[in-house]
């Protein structure tokens, strides 16, 4: 689906299978590998065949942030000028699921992008975090508030004022990350999750996301009343209709994605 080296594609059945590929600079996050990410991210979304996504990086980095090469000469209005941020909010909008496949480093805009990802399985090797005040700056991309909301004030203070990378345990510990895994099993635990997510109904999941995602940016109030919405928009959905009634005939369910 593309030809750009830094992004590897593999479709596998329902599942869209991206792998960061810049393995001498650690994954880093250049201008066009963000816009890259963002082009083949969108027409996976809009991809009927493709029900979930799993993004990857390698084994020694998933990403180690922002390509600092991009932006170190730069002054505070080229970055103003860049429209670097439009490629992050068009990850921020897909709406089926990805599964970050998540081993060794996952620093600064590369912490942010694994938290842009719905679930995420990580090596017991990684090492997450902020750095970006190491380098005179400070999170771009959502580190201030996602991590903040996952870990909470006081460690979130600790990873971006101190810069300290945080461990698997202690990311799992503190609710950033969904699973961690015994390094050898990284990607293929990732893959396992990407092909249950793959079996579920395509639109309840879609539905599930987004609601999910009201949780941390809404008012509570706000998010109740658009999972309802979500909710009861569901049962016009045939999958709403075979489930349950899978369910009650204790069979399995044959989804369809409508
Ligand atoms: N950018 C560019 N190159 C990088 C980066 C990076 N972020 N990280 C590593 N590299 C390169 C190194 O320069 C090195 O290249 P070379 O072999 O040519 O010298 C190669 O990758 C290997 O790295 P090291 O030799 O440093 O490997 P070590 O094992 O010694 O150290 C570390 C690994 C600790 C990960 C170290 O490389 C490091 O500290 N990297 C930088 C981490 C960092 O500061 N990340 C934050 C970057 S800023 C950012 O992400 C802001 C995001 C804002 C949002 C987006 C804006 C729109």
């Amino acid at each position: 689906m593309t030809d750009a080296p830094h992004l590897l594609t593999e479709v596998d059945g329902p599942i869209a299978i991206i792998r960061i590929n810049r393995p001498k600079v650690l994954n880093a996050l250049n201008l066009d590998l963000m816009k890259d990410l963002a082009d083949l991210m969108e027409q996976y979304d809009a991809d009927d065949s493709i029900v979930v996504m799993l993004l990857a990086g390698g084994e020694r980095a998933w990403a180690a942030g922002a390509d600092i090469g991009d932006m170190a000469t730069a002054s505070a209005q080229d970055m103003r000028d860049r429209d670097q941020f439009a490629q992050w909010e068009r990850i921020k909008a897909v709406r089926k699921p990805i599964v970050a496949a998540v081993s060794g480093f996952a620093l600064g805009g590369g912490c942010e992008l694994m938290m842009h990802c719905d679930i995420i399985v990580c090596s017991d090797t990684a090492k997450i975090g902020q750095p970006e005040i190491n380098i005179g700056v400070m999170p771009g991309a959502g580190g201030t508030q996602r991590l903040t909301r996952a870990v909470g004030k006081a460690i979130a203070m600790d990873v971006v004022l101190g810069g300290r990378f945080l461990s698997a345990a202690e990311a799992m510990q503190h609710g950033l990350v969904s699973r961690v895994v015994p390094r050898e099993h990284w990607y293929t635990e990732a893959l396992a999750v990407a092909r249950k997510l793959a079996t579920m109904p395509p639109v309840a999941l879609r539905a599930a996301k987004a609601s999910v995602l009201n949780a941390e940016e809404d008012h509570l109030s706000g998010g109740l009343v658009e999972e309802r919405r979500l909710f009861m928009d569901l049962f016009d959905t045939e999958d709403q209709k075979e489930g349950m009634a899978a369910f009650m005939e204790k069979r399995r369910p044959n989804f369809k994605g409508c």
